[in-house]
């Protein structure tokens, strides 16, 4: 079986390569612009095989989907940071619904049907209401960032291509995850890489941060992308899962456990620079839909992810 990953150079990708190379049977393959860092991927021994492509470039698109012809596409390139969506929207836009777009044409002109996981994302719910939760697939969508814009349009892009054309779709909408190789700016890998910096002597005692009265239903991304393989071997063509832990962590919580893991003193200091112009306050999620579809459910405890990432940030410092 043919599986191509875009975005295998990024968090999630990283991770899902290790995943599939454990698997038989399948020759992986990856998407990659020329100038990506592989340094997530490098220490994989079953090398997958690259390919290079730019999503928003049709041309370089069509080239790789026609050569590959995969039999199962999951879709994690993306501008994937919430807060350079406002600083920088119109990349965000163009990468993740034009690049999106490039992919299901693409397919379609090369005349295959491969299965195709959309990761989409919990932002998409944006503004939720206290008795709207736990969130199900069901809630009305109120996003509040650029990026979150973004996710709807691909959300709705997947469904429109599986009702129009027929194209083999399944949209998942992840909350938050994390692990060892999260991008810097994400709040668990920034706080978990400043206490490591302090810890070090490399940054005085001073913890910057934003707003810390967010919730945010985390998880372990390895749970993650084995909902990912699970959604295309047992969901449903058209549908839209959850996948979620179903328990909130208000941001300073996260902060107080990466704390508690570690010896140093510290002063917690608001930084204005981290603040969004809208942030959504609370994305705690129901997974019920995707565990009866599929049997899915988080296994591996937050504790135990967030004191990996910072180990991980002690030997990366
Ligand atoms: O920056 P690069 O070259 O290493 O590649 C990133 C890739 N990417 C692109 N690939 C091709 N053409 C583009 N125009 C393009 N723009 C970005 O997407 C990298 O491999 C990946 C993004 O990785 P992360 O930022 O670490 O995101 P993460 O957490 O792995 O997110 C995966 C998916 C995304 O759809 C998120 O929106 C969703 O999960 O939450
Ligand atoms: N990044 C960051 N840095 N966030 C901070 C900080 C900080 O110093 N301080 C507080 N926060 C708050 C943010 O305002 C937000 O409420 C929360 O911490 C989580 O921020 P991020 O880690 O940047 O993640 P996100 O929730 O905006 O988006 C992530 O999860 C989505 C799924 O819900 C990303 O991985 C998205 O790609 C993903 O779709």
């Amino acid at each position: 079986m043919k599986v191509l990953i875009t975005g295998i150079t990024g968090f999630v990708g990283s991770h899902f390569a290790e995943y599939l190379l454990g698997k038989k049977d399948i020759e992986l393959c990856g998407i990659i612009r020329w100038r990506s860092d592989t340094k997530n991927i490098n220490h994989i021994k079953d090398k997958p095989a690259l390919y290079e492509s730019d999503i928003r470039d049709f041309v370089s698109v069509k080239a790789v989907i026609e050569k590959i012809k995969p039999d199962r596409i999951f879709h994690l390139a993306a501008q994937s940071f919430v807060g350079s969506s406002f600083t920088a929207p119109q990349e965000t836009l163009t990468t993740n619904i034009i690049g999106q777009l490039n992919i299901f044409e693409a397919v379609r002109s090369s005349r295959i049907n491969p299965l195709i996981q959309i990761a989409g994302s919990s932002e998409e719910y944006g503004l939720v209401h206290e008795d709207e939760l736990p969130i199900k697939e069901t809630n009305p969508l109120r996003p509040l960032s650029p990026y979150a814009v973004s996710k709807v349009a691909q959300d709705f892009m997947a469904y429109q291509y599986f009702k129009s054309y027929g194209l083999n779709i399944i949209r998942t909408r992840a909350f938050n995850h994390t692990g060892i190789r999260r991008g810097e700016p994400f709040v668990t890998s920034n706080f978990a890489k400043q206490i490591a910096m302090i810890e070090k002597g490399k940054q005085p005692s001073v913890i910057k941060v934003g707003n810390l009265d967010a919730i945010r239903d985390f998880m372990d991304v390895r749970d993650v992308i084995r909902g990912y393989w699970l959604s295309l071997e047992k969901g449903t063509l058209g549908e839209v899962y959850n996948i979620c832990s179903g328990k909130g962590y208000k941001i300073s919580e996260v902060l107080d456990i990466l704390l508690s893991l570690s010896k140093v003193k510290v002063k917690i200091e608001k930084d204005p620079e981290r603040m969004r112009p809208s942030d959504v306050p609370v994305l705690l999620g129901d997974y019920s839909k995707f565990n009866k579809a599929t049997g899915w459910k988080p296994e591996i405890p937050f504790e135990e992810t967030i004191a990996g990432l910072l180990d991980y940030w002690r030997k990366n410092v």
